[in-house]
């Protein structure tokens, strides 16, 4: 390095300790420390110094993590202790003889104190390091001897390449897991869909395929996160005493730490956690398959030992599984609002994720095509997070002689019009529009639905019968509904017709949002609908935007711009909407000119927790008023929360953030301030 200038070593030097710095900040704290485009400029600084003298880059270089040249094939590494795995409980009782047989070991009754650790579904890992310098990464492959998979492990950006902090130890074999969330896995996914290639059954089995790629740039590409949950080898002047001392430690040197990992008292602590995190488990954003309990005092675990391949002090207590094989008993198809086709698998029901599944959706043809599933097969279902359960695949070894091919229809099979599929898309659809009596119900229950008109006691099953009995066709006629047309029908009591009849005529005095909203125009969500009602402040001037006028809105897109062109160039359409304003539904069109005013424009808000003063939908709707957006996750952009209680992750990731909170009734106090 004697040709390279002092001075740009220097520069050098402290530019990789920054941009690492602010790697750890992004992907370790969830906590940006400099917005994007700065850290590109300083990566872009970086570079162009490695261009100019290659042989000042250094392997803890944030340039080295877009992954290198392809190896050929891993070599072996033999794990200088074993990777051990876990002994299971299933229930509670598996997890009171647990805590009875630790009892007996240490000849003592006195309360033991637990770590509590969610089990993230991934791929565990081993990471050396040497004098705080990243040596080597490998898989657990058998417990004793894994692969050699530093170049991928060094593209993971939550894994630390020199580790920063105090009293780092000589040697640190950190164990971890290697997951990818939720969000990248869906991504990845979808890009497989789109360009044809075979998509992954889960998140564990894509964060394993990612790490074992032989190309590293494959890996650098796939979002993959790291949590350190051990430590293997470790050469120390000074060991902590307990093992929540050690994640402390190995947070302060640079590792993600999940943040739900807890310091409990005793055994009944474990099982309140439990609790709590499996009602949260659905809406993680990863994976998790258990809970990993481990005695906290490292002198205790000392004492306790190891039986054949696991401690005698972990103990991981497992959630139902959310993936479970049955078998495909037929496929039906469903028609929704759009006339889009939806094919939906019967299944025979199985239990998964906590729930019998009895139906998932195959979503469309080229899903049937791609799975290659056939009635009568068995399938893997999938069912994680609040996702509707899937077919994640077919176990084509037990494919029956007498399996039948799944055949799209080619027409309708509720109004018998021809499917028509639009190029580039993948959906079919309908083409019998309102003639189509399965749309014409769908249309209905949005309309009636809580976000849009909210007519109370207006159910699906209603909706269909009515439709089915032909009491109504349109959206329309619910307004000329009365007490003598509804008791016609079956079950209809006397007093729940006239419930009814109260409620849809309460729900005609609505807002424009909402209206526009319940016209169920293709891709106008709830957030659409307010942005054009607040950019355009009528339905007649909506109605006469044109696609260039509509594509100067934040948040319409071209596609959008031209289904509601579409939707107010339909005649149909246009008399619907003047029935229903004859029929006496009616909203205050909003002044234009007031609107500069709104006191929240620019701003993100997220509501979490339950809300017991206002409902959260009443939140949502006051905040948009005041012109901030209303978002469902924390991120850095978030400029409030608000947290009602029972909140959960986001309010813990809103102060990881520092990221401003009030609680409800100061939420309320603050809207008063705007009345
Ligand atoms: N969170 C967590 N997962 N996990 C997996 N901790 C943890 N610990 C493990 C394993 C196999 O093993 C140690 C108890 C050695």
């Amino acid at each position: 390095m004697s040709s390279i200038p002092e001075n740009i070593l220097r520069q050098y030097q402290d530019l990789v300790e920054e941009l690492n710095n602010h790697n750890h900040s992004y992907y370790v704290l969830d906590d940006p420390t400099v917005p994007d485009i700065e850290y590109d400029r300083q990566l872009r600084e970086l570079q162009s110094i490695e261009g100019l003298y290659p042989d000042i880059i250094t392997l803890d270089s944030p340039s080295q993590r877009v992954g290198g040249a392809a190896l050929s094939s891993f070599s072996q590494i033999k794990h200088a202790l074993p990777m051990l795995s876990l002994d299971n409980a299933f229930n509670n009782t598996e997890l009171q003889e647990f805590e009875r047989r630790l009892k007996d070991r240490l000849n003592s009754n006195d309360d033991i104190e637990y770590v509590c650790e969610p089990k993230l579904d991934g791929a565990a890992v081993s990471l050396l390091y040497k004098d705080g310098a990243l040596i080597y990464g490998a898989t657990r492959g058998d417990g004793s001897v894994g692969e050699d998979i530093t170049t991928n492990v060094r593209t993971i950006r939550s894994v630390p390449l020199k580790l920063h902090g105090d009293n780092i130890p000589s040697t640190l074999e950190v164990r971890g897991e290697i997951y990818l969330p939720l969000s990248g896995f869906d991504a990845l996914n979808a890009a497989a869909l789109l360009s044809g290639d075979k998509t992954f059954v889960n998140p564990r089995n894509a964060a394993a395929g990612s790490l074992r790629q032989l190309d590293s740039k494959v890996t650098a590409s796939r979002p993959l996160e790291m949590c350190a949950y051990s430590v293997g080898q470790y050469l120390a002047d000074r060991v902590p005493e307990t093992h929540e001392g050690m994640l402390s430690a190995l947070r302060g040197w640079g590792f993600k730490i999940n943040d739900l990992v807890e310091t409990v008292k005793d055994i009944a602590a474990c099982e309140n956690y439990y609790q709590r995190l499996a009602e949260r488990r659905e809406s993680l954003p990863y994976d998790i398959d258990g809970i990993v309990y481990k005695v906290n005092s490292l002198q205790l675990q000392e004492r306790l030992g190891f039986v054949a391949k696991a401690p005698r002090w972990a103990i991981a207590r497992k959630f139902p599984a959310q993936e479970e094989m049955t078998q495909l008993i037929d496929v039906e198809f469903q028609v929704g609002r759009t006339g889009a086709i939806t094919p939906v698998a019967r299944l025979e029901p199985v239990f998964v994720g906590g729930v019998t599944v009895s139906n998932a959706t195959l979503h469309n043809g080229d899903e049937i095509n791609r799975l290659g599933v056939q009635i009568g097969d068995t399938v893997i279902i999938r069912r994680a997070g609040d996702v509707i359960p899937q077919i994640a695949k077919v176990v084509l070894d037990r494919r029956p002689e007498n399996a039948l091919p799944v055949v799209f229809p080619e027409r309708c099979p509720v109004c018998q019009s021809m499917v028509r599929r639009t190029d580039g898309e993948a959906v079919a659809r309908c083409s019998g529009g309102l003639f189509c009596g399965a749309q014409i119900k769908e249309a209905i229950k949005h309309f009636a639905s809580r976000k849009a008109m909210d007519i109370d006691g207006l159910g699906d099953r209603l909706v269909e019968l009515m439709v089915d009995e032909s009491v109504i066709f349109s959206v329309a006629d619910l307004y000329d509904l009365n007490v003598d047309k509804l008791v016609k029908l079956e079950r209809m009591a006397e007093k729940s017709a006239s419930n009814l009849i109260v409620a849809i005529a309460a729900s005609k005095k609505t807002t424009l949002a909402k209206f526009l909203y319940a016209l169920g125009i293709r891709e106008v969500g709830e957030a659409t609908a307010h942005t054009l009602a607040k950019n355009f402040g009528s339905i007649e001037l909506i109605a006469k935007a044109s696609v260039d006028e509509l594509l100067e809105i934040d948040d319409v897109g071209p596609i959008v711009a031209r289904y509601i062109v579409n939707f107010f160039q339909n005649p149909d359409n246009l008399s619907i909407i003047q029935a229903l304003r004859d029929a006496g539904v009616e909203w205050e069109d909003i002044d234009l000119s007031s609107l500069e005013a709104q006191p929240l424009k620019g701003q993100t808000w997220v509501l979490t927790g339950g809300m017991e003063i206002m409902s959260r939908a009443e939140a949502k709707d006051e905040l948009q008023a005041l012109g901030a957006k209303v978002a469902s996750s924390v991120s850095a952009k978030t400029t409030q929360v608000v947290a009602a209680p029972g909140a959960g992750s986001k309010l813990t990731k809103a102060k990881t953030l520092d990221i401003a909170v009030m609680d409800e009734q100061q939420f309320v106090s603050f809207l008063a301030n705007y009345k």
